[in-house]
Formats: structure tokens, sequence, C-alpha cells
């Protein structure tokens, strides 16, 4: 496999203009005939006559250009590519291909999944269908026909409008014909016995769009709230960007077998069902919030992604990370806007962290690729949404707002790069971004060391900062970033002080300091008294920040500070400073008392949020302490871990006792802010409550699974009594919970993967077990991600287990999916592959199995993961 590089971009010679697509749907295979109009590239300076066309795993019946029927002496074709020299400026090509939907267990290009056609094509996925011009930066007009049984599918779907639809000889005939031009990624296609649940949304200019959700007939009372949330995303998309919605229908259409959430093809969003059906006694608030997001995500490209498109795929970032960033401020808008912060924040430092610091570390525009499906990472997104979020910062809401019109608007219907975003943000701030620019091109994890220094005769804060990011394994250069820190100072009541300071890199409007130098320092004056520093709020930069607080000053802040960020961030500091205490020694006990009467003061303050309390009590995921600690023992970890939930639990029962006591009741349930923080903060407590209590809440938890209207209280009671139960009430309480939900796809999938939280010794029998289950399928992803997933990622003293054997079990895992879906094996490889964050020993052990798996052949998605992770 060779790499592809980014300093190799270069304008095709051809474009293909407009598409037409005839798509025979019969039972054994499908034919797939194409009409493409193409003609020179204007944008590029080539005088090549050659014309490439993808292609892969496709069989070729017939090319002909312009009518005439070419010979395979006209052209040169291989596995990947169909290469035609042509004497012509424009031309029609028509080429028939045959393609096995029902053999495609990749579930890229066209498959079937549960007796439904669908399609998923980004990135690649379009030359598994016809040989085609498959890259972003080649926008056609689409126009497609689809013919099918119209017994076994009805409904045939595609992008843009329906023009026409009949019915002859038992097949049904449907066109479809999207005016704007697009990319063959966001093209998608439908067929299936399906029910349509309708509503519809009036824009801000007055225009009637048509909202039609498509599901199988079983799932027609979960979408609700998916359509609830697509009318909240229209809306907010109008009054914080301005942008309206463009074609008078948009359709969602669910799928049992997907490799991801969800794709936004254009004006038909196909998503993974777990991401878009639900009912209270169905989902969990989790699964309700992340409906939302996602609905509100895929919506949210129409703009970010559709009409403006990338260049070239290494720009992917220039869509995701921009789309994240406005799927977060969306959700934070409907939701609580604190916890979203932190669950984001706590998202980063557990996956994106390590990424950074792994052997698969790229930077935001990564500068080479093998497969670019392995790209699809928590760099290009969540890092990407944080360069975004620092851009906002840097300039300010209003600023920000004037560059994203201009953005908008000037590279409407054409495909971008990462640099026409921060050109737009240039033009209107006025502000020199260059330097900016790193966080796109350098990769790695920049160190912020801060310390500080009172001057009492002067009265004067001297605060320096120092920045160094260490090498990652992608080479890329480390020159100093521009870090934003947001800050404020108070006095040792807690109350804000107001700052006056003449310094350039300092602006008093948004309380950012700007941070551009290896090392830099700002002075603040007229302070009568050393002033506690509250840094980084709401976590201004993505960077390991290393400040010279005091424990006494952490606990101040957690009491006091006006950024609700920090006081849950100060927190976790505290937390991960014990737990690490208490691998190599024991927990500072003045500290924990420090800790625990914070916390008692906050547990009963009115004025915090429930599900900011939950938070609170929430202790930071062990591998957040490799971040600290780099290679300690991570079954240390989790043991000291979880000594430190139990004493904390133990000393403050008699708050939580009470806490719980109080908390209202939700009745009826409701999707709302309040609602989800009392079911949050009630189902933490009574974990902390069987912890510090015992049996008498473990029956308060059978109780809860019993009585329980709605599934994030049933799924909690059952998650703590299959973590904390006896032998024979965890399993007694799965069989009950499958006897109710065996039929429910979206619920199973919890049934299989709540199993995973217990932490004995036999979390591998169990998985193997499950794997043997008459209800698990290889072939579908969510299983897969349920049960294997879910072990290796969460179940750490299955997974770590000293003999190893947890690696050995993902390894074989591995290598049999990787035969069935390439892009599944190479994520879920993903735990073996930061092999070096963990101890000697492990890491070993880890990297055996990785040596195996190079041995063998591998797709090429698998390979470049393994053998990246060997370098
Ligand atoms: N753009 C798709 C992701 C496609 C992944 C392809 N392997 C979903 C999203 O980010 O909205
Ligand atoms: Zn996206």
């Amino acid at each position: 496999a060779t790499a592809i590089l980014l300093e190799d971009y270069a304008p095709t010679p051809y474009v293909t203009k407009e598409t037409f697509l005839d798509f025979e749907l019969q039972s054994e295979y499908t034919l797939v005939h194409s009409r493409l109009t193409i003609v020179r590239n204007e944008k590029s300076n080539s005088d090549s006559n050659t014309l490439i066309l993808n292609g892969s795993e496709l069989e070729l019946l017939s090319v002909s250009i312009d009518g005439k029927v070419l010979t395979d002496s006209d052209y040169v074709l291989n596995s990947e590519t169909l290469s035609i020299n042509v004497d012509k400026d424009a031309f029609v090509l028509e080429c028939t291909t045959r393609i096995y939907p029902d053999k495609n267990t990749a579930l890229e290009g066209l498959y079937i999944s549960g007796g439904m056609y669908c399609t998923q094509c980004e990135a690649e996925g379009f030359r598994r269908i016809t040989y085609f011009q498959d890259r972003p930066d080649v926008l056609s007009v689409f126009t497609t026909r689809i013919n099918a049984d119209v017994e076994q599918y009805p409904v045939a779907l595609s992008n843009g409008n329906l023009v026409s639809q009949t019915i002859e000889n038992g097949r049904v005939i449907a066109e479809w014909h999207d005016p704007f031009p697009k990319p063959s990624y966001l093209f998608a296609l439908v067929a299936g016995d399906l029910v349509c649940q309708e509503d519809a949304f009036i824009t801000q200019s007055g225009r009637n769009i048509a909202l039609k959700m498509y599901v199988e007939q079983e799932n027609e009372h979960k979408c609700e709230h998916a359509l609830e949330s697509l009318k909240r995303s229209m809306k907010w998309d109008e009054e914080v960007y301005g942008r309206e919605y463009d074609l008078d229908l948009f359709m969602i259409v669910a799928v049992d077998h997907f490799n991801m959430g969800a794709m936004e093809n254009k004006g038909l969003n196909i998503f993974n069902s777990s991401c878009v059906l639900a009912t209270p006694e169905t989902a969990t608030d989790e699964a309700f919030a992340r409906i939302e997001g996602i609905v509100g995500h895929e919506y949210f490209h129409n703009w970010s992604g559709n009409r403006v498109t990338c260049r070239d795929w290494f720009q992917l970032s220039l869509k995701e990370g921009f789309t994240v960033f406005r799927d977060a401020e969306f959700s934070a808008d409907m939701g609580s806007r604190a916890v979203k912060r932190l669950e984001d924040v706590s998202f980063l430092r557990q996956h994106q962290f390590p990424e950074d610091a792994g052997p698969m570390a790229h930077a935001v525009r990564p500068s080479s690729y093998m497969e670019i499906s392995n790209f699809y990472t928590v760099t290009i997104y969540e890092k990407g949404s944080e360069v975004v979020r620092m851009l906002r910062t840097m300039l300010g809401e209003q600023l920000f707002r004037k560059g994203s019109d201009l953005y908008f608007d000037t590279f409407d219907g054409q495909a971008a790069t990462t640099d026409d975003f921060v050109w737009a943000m240039e033009q209107v701030s006025g502000q020199d971004l260059t330097q900016f620019k790193r966080w796109h091109s350098q990769a790695g994890t920049p160190r912020l060391s801060i310390s500080r220094e009172f001057n009492e005769s002067e009265k004067t804060l001297t605060i320096s900062a120092k920045q160094h990011t260490p090498p990652s394994a992608d080479h890329s250069p480390k020159e100093p970033f521009v870090i934003p820190v947001q800050l404020g100072l108070i006095d040792d009541q807690g109350r804000a002080l107001q700052e006056i300071t003449y310094d350039a890199s300092y602006s008093s409007d948004n309380q950012v300091w700007l941070v551009t130098q290896e090392e830099q320092s700002i002075t603040f004056s007229n302070l009568e008294t050393m002033p506690v520093v509250s840094l980084l709020r709401d976590f201004s930069a993505p960077v390991l920040l290393m400040d010279d607080l005091s424990d006494q000053e952490r606990v101040l802040l957690i009491g006091s500070d006006s950024n609700g960020f920090n006081r849950w961030e100060q927190c976790q500091i505290i937390y991960k400073k014990m737990i690490l205490q208490g691998v190599t020694d024991s927990v500072d006990d003045a500290l924990f008392s420090a800790l625990e009467s914070a916390l008692k003061q906050l547990l009963v303050d009115k004025k915090v949020e429930n599900a900011v309390k939950a938070e609170l009590l929430k202790l930071p995921a062990e591998v957040e302490l490799l971040q600290l600690s780099p290679k300690v023992d991570i079954l240390a970890v989790a043991a000291s871990r979880k000594r430190l939930m139990s004493r904390l639990a133990a000393a403050l029962s008699a708050t939580l006792t009470s806490l719980y006591q109080t908390l209202p009741v939700t009745e009826v349930y409701r999707f709302d802010s309040e609602s989800v923080g009392i079911r949050k903060l009630k189902n933490e407590l009574l974990e902390l409550l069987i912890l510090s209590d015992g049996d008498q809440y473990i029956e308060r938890a059978s109780a809860q699974f019993t009585q329980a209207n709605n599934m994030t209280d049933q799924l909690a009671a059952l998650r703590l009594l299959v973590k904390y139960g006896s032998e024979q009430v965890y399993q007694d309480a799965l069989d009950r919970f499958l006897d109710q939900w065996e039929s429910d796809a979206q619920v199973l999938e919890q049934w299989f993967r709540v199993q995973m939280v217990r932490t004995d010794d036999k979390a591998l029998d169990r998985v193997s077990a499950l794997l043997n289950h008459r209800l698990f399928e290889y072939q579908n992803p969510n299983k897969v991600r349920a049960v294997i997933g879910a072990f290796a990622m969460g179940n750490i003293e299955g997974f770590h287990a000293e003999d190893g054997s947890g690696y050995h079990f993902l390894g074989m895992q591995v290598e049999t999916l990787d035969a069935l879906n390439p892009q599944i094996a190479a994520r879920l490889v993903g735990p073996l592959v930061k092999w070096q964050s963990y101890d000697d020993a492990r890491g070993q052990k880890m990297k055996a199995v990785l040596t195996q798996l190079a041995g063998k052949e591998l797709s090429k998605d698998l390979y470049e993961v393994v053998n990246k992770s060997l370098v």
C-alpha cells in the first residue's frame, strides 16, 4: 500500500458535469448504467488526455464514448481504475457495471441491510457502484432512476426531488433529480418496504419544507424525537448562522447495518438506527441527547459540507471539525451548556489526547494517508472542532458570525480548504492568522506550563507561560501554537477582580490572553493581595495544562469560581492527584477532607444544576491518568480509582442519602435539561449509595429496574445490578431484560453492552459466550461494537488481564472481522495500537498480538493501522 500525499494534490484534467444513473435492482445482482457528461476542467492546467475513473470490485460490462463502444484496447483497466485516452474536450461516456449488494459485508457502496438496499459512499464508496471520478473536487448534477420489484421495494429514494414514479410489470420506476452539484460521496440510494412519518418546517423566508422519515414498519413509533430534533436544528441554523434549507424535501432513513453514526447525503440523510430511533421506553436520556446531536450534525452538513464541500480528503476537518463545533453549540443551547462542555472535554482527553500521543497521530489537516477511512478520527472531528472554537474565542461571537457568512457566501457551490476558512476569519477580523494555522498542520497536544509571581511592593502579579509540544508519530513540525488562555482573577473570598492591564496579548473584552511564544508572561497590576487565578476557562484551548495552583486554591475555585467548567475541572484535578497517590502510597487525608467539605457544600447548593452535581461526583477515566503518569500500571490505577470512589461514597453518605430522598420524581418522561438532570443525579447517587450502604440499595435498584417507565432508569438500574449484584441477582435481571426486549434491536444492543461493566475475572468468558449467542451477528457493526468494543474499551480489568488473554482475544476477533468489514476491524484494533502508553510488560504483550496480525494478509485499512503501530 502506498501513501497519498497532500503535496501531490492537482485538479483533474476533466470534470463530470452531469451524471445520469439507472439502477436495475435484480435479485442476484444490480446493474448500474451511467451516462456522464464530461468536459475539460477549467481549473486544471494539465494538457493530459487521459480520463481516469475510479472503480473497485466492479464487473465492467460495457463502456462507450459518444455512442461508440470501446474495446479493451481503448482503455486500461486495473483493480482500482479505468483509464481512457480521449481526444475530445467534451463528450458523453456511458458505462454499465454489475455489482452484488447482497455480498457486500464491508457496508461501503450499495449493500443490503435487513432486506433493504442502501448506500454509504463517503469517502470512497461510490467507486464500488460504478466507474467515476470519485473525488470531492468533482461536482456533478445527479439524476437517478431506480427500477425495482414493487412488492419488495415499494419505496425507492435518492437525492433531491422526485421527478416521476410509475409502476410497470410489477416494477417500480422512480426518477430523482438533485439540482445542486455535488461530489459522488454525497450520493445516496435507498429501496425497501418502508413506512414514512411526515412532518413539515416553514423556513424563515416562508418556504414549506416536507420532512419525511422512512423506517421499517416496526419502528414507526420511534420517529418523533428525531423529527422534533430536525425541526429544532433547522430553526437553530437559521437563527445562529443565518442558513436556510435549500431543497423542498428533506428525508431521513434508518438502517440497522451501518459502519458509523449517520451520513449527510444531500436531501437524504441515512442513519444508523441506534442514532435516530427512540421512545422514552426504549432509549435513554443519553441516547436522546446523542440523537438530537447527530440529527443536528447531519442537517448542519447541508451547508458545512454539502453546499461548501472539501477540495480533497486532507481537508476533511473543514466540514467535520466545523460541523462538530456547530452541533456542540446546538446541543449546548438545547440542554445544559456546562454539562455539554465538560462531557466534550472528557471525551477529548479520553480519546483525542491518546491518539495525538500514539502511532496514528496526525494533524487536523493530515499531510498523508494510506486509507482515508482510517482518518475519520477524533483528531479530525473533535480536535477540529476545538480549533474552530478557538477562532470564535479569539474573534468573539459577532466577528465569527461575519466570518462564517463570508465563508459560506464565497465558497458556495465549491470545494474548499481549511485555509479558505481561515482566510474568511482573517478578512472580517483584520487579524493575521498565519501562526494560528499551525493548529491545522502540526499534530500533538501542547503542554502549557503556568507559573505565577506576586510582587507585594509593586502590587503586581506576573503569570508566565511556557509551551512545549513533544514530537509525534507523524513527524509534523512543532513550532509554537497560538494558545488562547481564557482567565479570570478572584480574591480569597472567591470574588472576581477587575483586572487592569495594557498588554496587547490580552483582550479584556473576553478575558483572553494569547500565548504565541515558547515563553511569555503577562503582568496584572493594582492588586492588593495575591489573587487566585482561574485558568483556561471553558477549556479555551486543547492543551495539557500544568499550573502551580495549590490544593487550597483549587478547593477555593471548586467552591466559588464563576466559571462552571473550571469548578468541575479543579475537582477532576484533585481526583486525579488522589488516584495517583493511591497507586503508590496513600491518599493525602487533608486533601481528601478539603474536597469532601467542598463537595458537601456544592451538593446542597440550590444554584448548582443537578446534572453538574452528578458530574462532580464522577471520577476521571483511567486513561486520563496515563497522561499524567506515563506507563503507570493501568490495573493499579483502576483499583485505586475504585477505592477512592468507595471512600468518597462513605464520607458523603449522609449528604448523598438526603439528596437522594429529596430529589423530585419525574413521573411523566420529558427530555428537558431539568428532568434529565434529575435522573442523572438520582442514578449517580444510587451507585454511590450501593457502595456505601450495600444491600439496601441493591434492592432499590431491583425495584427501580422493575418499576421504571423509561429506559434511562431501567438501564441505569440494570447496569448497577450487573456491576454490583450477586451472580444470581445480575443474571436474573439480564434474563428478565432480554425477555422483555428481545425483539427491539436498539434495546437488545444495550443488553449486549451492559454486560461488559461487570469487572470480576470472568469478563472474557462472558464476552466469548455472547459471541455465540443466538442473537449476535458479526455482520452487524452495532453488535460488534456493543460486545467486542465495549469489552476492549470499557472493561479495564478484563481487557488488561495480566496474562494477556484480553489482548489475544481482541487480536483474533480483529482478524475475523477484517475479512468481513475492514473499516470495523481497523477501528476495533484501536485499544491495542496504543501499546506504548502502557507499562513495558503489558505493552510488550499488546505488541506481540499486533506483530502476529502484521504477518497475516490484511485489508488496506487494518494494514495501515497495524503497521504504523509497529514502527
Ligand atoms: N460524514 C460522515 C462520515 C463518513 C465516514 C466514512 N467512513 C458522517 C458525519 O460525519 O456526519
Ligand atoms: Zn460529519
